[in-house]
């Protein structure tokens, strides 16, 4: 509590430019106006940030519980994989039950200890880092759902022994109606004997959406942490974040921090940390890729630790200070079970003012799995459920991109989103044009009216074009499925013939009669395609090269570049085609 008054009493000493939650209702353009101040202004204010570091003190390491002695040989030690192969009949039983209920190597982790070590594996400038008091206190929360006993109890350890106990108010366990027997009195009886671990059980299977939205009413944390039950959080982790989340940081305040992750796997098993990268999307499944990292980016930062500002993020591992959570509108409370709600949280935070940044020095580790054990048939559905509510409210026109791709998913229910456009309206967000060209302006953005999209059929034949293997093998012919994905293309304004994924382009040259597909050349804000990958589409179906000034041919012996001629097997019937 005293640390609580002290770090909200430096709001006010510094008392500039960190927004009340009245406050941060200020229109943009006023807040951007006052951010310019006049340089005497600017002197006097760090004039009263030196005075107040004349007195500083540094963040107490000490953690709520030490990590007890471990024996640098057994098992998992140093976050090494483990390479043990079950043998009697009734470790092979639990070896299959585990990788049944979660889709990863429950066994193997069983094997480890709750308090194993792990390698520091930030950078050495992340060493030298110093933190000082008073910087805010945050309440970490796990959701769980049928998690495994190890992994959830390791996270629950990897928190209290790696982060200082004045950063740390409370850890918040929620459990999403599991069915597990372990999960039940025998979690309850091995937390009782924790500092700082609340268990918060909701009645019913929330999904984990709603099991967040839960774990944050019951904080009482200034900083809300969020992290899945299969995590392990290493030396150092926590100060990065609640120094950027803190008011003494007043500029940094609509800030939302995201981990620095470590692939982890058990069996067979490594640490690796992840090659320093930012958060990316797919446009046509509208889920969250990794990306590298920009070259504008690059220059803008000045040192390999400074954070990387992130168009998107993963969705399991971050940081938000509370009221900034509330105020933008914690989550979408209409999503279901799993999926769609990081990118509508990404999109969110920077179409209404706020920052997403990764932390280089922040080091998380998460048990990545192959599938969700507890997805049902319909779990599709209920992540198309959760995309189409993201991009009815978040993406303006370029909702187009997803449903021409997806035709079907219009169909799909999403629920009533009335509230959440009334969201953006009331937080007066930006549009997803802006985002595109001031958040992501690396990102290939497919035209939002391509002048053709879907099959490609030969008049002839009646066979479609088809991508085959993308990138890898030649394209072809093949009876029409109908069913987009292969048989699926845009031509686009730059006269390109792109695949599904947007990413391939149909590609002739000059030394082969063949056609292959190759990763587009057109990136954004360039001259346009290379010349093997411009084609003109006729109106009557002739889809031209001019670069080799031939055309695509698709008779019954299969796809090549001929001389143009007037051949049936040269006019293509064009979905969606609006010549130009
Ligand atoms: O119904 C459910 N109720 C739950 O409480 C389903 C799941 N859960 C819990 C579950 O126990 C786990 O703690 O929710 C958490 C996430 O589920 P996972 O671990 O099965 O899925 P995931 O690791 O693939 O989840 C990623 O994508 C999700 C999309 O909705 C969420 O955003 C997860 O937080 C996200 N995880 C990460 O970002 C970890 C880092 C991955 C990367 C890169
Ligand atoms: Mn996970």
């Amino acid at each position: 509590v005293h640390h609580e008054n002290a770090s909200s009493a430096s709001v006010h000493k510094v008392g500039t430019e960190h927004p009340t939650e009245g406050e941060q209702r200020i229109d943009r353009a006023e807040s951007e106006k006052t951010s310019q101040k006049i340089p005497a202004a600017k002197m006097e204010k760090e004039k009263i940030v030196v005075k107040r570091e004349e007195k500083k003190e540094l963040i107490d390491p000490t953690p709520h519980l030490k990590r007890p002695p471990v024996d640098p040989t057994a098992p998992g030690e140093g976050g090494h994989g483990v390479n043990l192969q079950p043998s009697t009949p009734e470790e092979k039983r639990l070896y299959k039950e585990g990788l049944k209920n979660n889709s990863f190597n429950a066994w193997a982790s069983s094997k480890i200890s709750l308090h194993r070590s792990l390698p520091d594996l930030r950078h050495r400038l992340c060493k030298q880092k110093q933190f000082f008091r008073p910087l805010p206190q945050t309440s970490v929360i796990i959701i769980f759902y049928n998690e495994a006993w190890s992994t959830l109890l390791r996270t629950v350890h990897s928190v209290l022994e790696a982060s200082p106990a004045e950063l740390l108010r409370e850890v918040i366990l929620v459990d999403d109606c599991s069915t597990f027997d372990h999960l039940k009195a025998p979690l309850e009886a091995y937390l009782s004997t924790l500092p700082q671990v609340r268990l918060v059980r909701s009645p019913e299977r929330q999904g984990l959406i709603r099991a967040r939205l839960l774990g944050a009413l019951h904080a009482r944390g200034e900083v809300l942490t969020f992290l899945d039950s299969h995590c392990e959080c290493m030396h150092g982790w926590l100060e990065p974040h609640n120094h950027f989340l803190s008011s003494q940081n007043p500029s940094q305040y609509r800030m939302f921090v995201c981990l620095f992750l470590c692939l982890f796997y058990y069996l067979p098993s490594f640490l690796t940390p992840q090659s320093t990268q930012m958060g990316g999307i797919n446009f046509k499944e509208l889920t969250f890729i990794w990306e590298p990292i920009p070259e504008h980016e690059r220059r803008r930062r000045k040192s390999p630790v400074d954070p990387i500002r992130s168009p998107t993020m993963a969705g399991g591992i971050f940081s938000i200070n509370k009221k900034y959570f509330e105020y933008l509108g914690a989550y979408d409370t209409g999503m279901e079970v799993w999926g769609g709600e990081n990118i509508e949280m990404s999109f969110r935070i920077w179409q209404c003012g706020g920052t997403i940044v990764v932390l280089p020095c922040s080091h998380v580790g998460h048990v990545f799995r192959p599938t969700s054990p507890y997805s049902t048939g319909d779990a599709w559905k209920k992540l198309v459920h959760n995309n189409r509510r993201m991009a009815e409210v978040w993406m303006d026109d370029y909702k187009e991109i997803y449903y021409r791709k997806h035709p079907e998913y219009r169909k799909y229910d999403m629920g009533d989103v009335t509230q959440r456009k009334l969201l953006r309206k009331g937080l007066h967000c930006r549009d997803f044009s802006w985002y595109l060209s001031h958040v992501f302006p690396t990102l290939y953005v497919p035209d939002i009216q391509p002048i053709a999209h879907g099959q490609i059929s030969n008049e002839q034949t009646g066979l479609c074009l088809d991508v085959i293997k993308a990138g890898k093998e030649p394209a072809g012919v093949f009876p029409c499925h109908g069913k987009g994905g292969t048989q699926y293309w845009e031509v686009t304004h730059a006269q390109e013939i792109r695949d599904v994924s947007g990413d391939f382009c149909l590609q002739a040259s000059w030394d082969r009669s063949d056609v292959i597909t190759a990763k587009c050349t057109h990136v954004r804000g360039d001259d346009g395609p290379s010349e093997e990958q411009k084609w003109v589409v006729k109106e009557s179906g002739v889809l031209y090269h001019p670069q080799t000034d031939r055309c695509l041919d698709g008779s019954v012996s299969g796809l090549s570049m001929m001389d143009c001629s007037t051949s049936g097997s040269q006019r293509w019937r064009i979905e969606n085609f609006q010549p130009l």
